[in-house]
């Protein structure tokens, strides 16, 4: 996990807690941290996810829902709940097959 997230920095940014544009340790952990929070959440059948659009957030009626868009998005970004933090659908993948 902590290597697919040093490969995927770029697409970090809100995690980036100190706006200094780097991802520095503590903030790859979170984001980490959040992945695989969330990749549990999604197991138990947990979560308020949204998927970032066009015009910003924009709720899902579920998992599935998101799993479809990122079938013809994959670099799509998702949330939970009212997180300030937005994560690639790939990397919430990555940790769901992890566990
Ligand atoms: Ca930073």
């Amino acid at each position: 996990m902590e290597n697919f997230i040093e490969e995927n920095l770029s697409l970090l940014k809100t995690f980036d807690e100190n706006k200094d544009k780097v991802i520095d340790e503590a903030e790859k952990q979170k984001a980490a941290d959040t992945a695989r929070e969330w990749a549990a959440m999604v197991k138990r059948g947990e979560g308020y996810w949204s998927y970032y659009g066009k015009e910003g957030r924009k709720p899902l009626k579920s998992w599935e829902e998101g799993e479809e868009i990122a079938r013809k998005h994959p670099e799509v970004f998702l949330s939970q709940g009212d997180s300030p933090y937005w994560l690639p659908f790939k990397i919430l993948s990555f940790a769901m097959e992890e566990e």
